[in-house]
């Protein structure tokens, strides 16, 4: 029987790569996005293998609404998600922060929970997608790196809410992949975008996409918990002290 997948933000990056992947291995695939034009794009694409709904993740009752309406699914990929501006908390503004929070953490539960009778009904599956943000600090991504520290631990918990009904969940937390992330950090500047994948060989959206294929065929007993992956050339960055009685020394 085809199998469906339900992936949030098919309209760039991870979620659109997803969407091709899933839909060359025969599924039905359901994809959300804000942006109607990419969506449409797509679905010239892929054609009956795609059904496309413009949604915007921050609308939670047009969230519940599209979730009661399409019923049960195999596999859900929480994948919608964008991070605000690289800016210390304290120089940030709130709307981008706001988005950010409900997108990344409100949308994503509302969406989980609507499609999750029909997820227990299939016994199927749910891909969230994290990143290593989740697990390593750096300066400016405090919203950024606790939502996405909220999506792994919220995949974590779900897994005891469902124990024996036998639908897996799985954070995936990738670093660096180039996408339209670092533009919309950046406010869509594609020199800035460039300069940060340069000479760096970033994983890609279809490297992220496999791994979630991966994880969603595997065997039905195997539950693939927490999955990291960054690009070789990208590691972790060391402590930082301050010493401010030495300004300027
Ligand atoms: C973002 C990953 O490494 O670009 O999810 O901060 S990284």
């Amino acid at each position: 029987m085809t199998k469906t997948a339900f992936i949030s933000g098919v309209t760039a990056g991870i979620g659109e790569a997803a969407a091709r992947r899933f839909a060359g291995d025969g599924w039905q695939v359901i994809g959300t996005g804000r942006r109607t034009e990419r969506l449409a794009a797509l679905k010239a694409e892929l054609g009956e293998a795609l059904r496309t709904i413009a949604l915007d993740m921050r609308d939670i009752e047009a969230v519940q609404a599209v979730a009661a309406e399409v019923g049960a699914v195999d596999l859900l990929v929480n994948n919608a998600g964008l991070p605000p501006p690289l800016a210390a908390l304290q120089e940030a503004e709130w709307a981008p922060l706001e988005q950010v929070i409900e997108t990344n953490i409100t949308g994503l539960v509302a969406l989980t929970r609507g499609l999750l009778p029909g997820l227990i009904e299939r016994r199927g599956g749910i891909i969230n997608l994290s990143s290593v943000a989740a697990t390593y600090p750096y300066r400016g991504g405090a919203v950024y790196g606790a939502s996405k520290a909220f999506v792994r631990q919220f995949s974590l918990d779900l897994r005891c809410d469902l124990q024996g009904l036998g639908v897996r969940v799985t954070s995936i937390e990738p670093g660096m992949v180039e996408t339209e992330f670092t533009l919309v950090r950046n406010g869509w500047d594609q020199a800035a975008s460039d300069a940060l994948y340069a000479d760096m060989d970033p994983m890609t959206a279809e490297d992220i996409a496999e791994t979630i294929f991966w994880v969603a065929t595997q065997p039905p007993h195997v539950n693939i918990n927490a999955l990291e992956l960054m690009p070789v050339n990208q590691s972790f960055a060391g402590f930082h002290v301050a010493r401010p009685d030495r300004a300027g020394a």
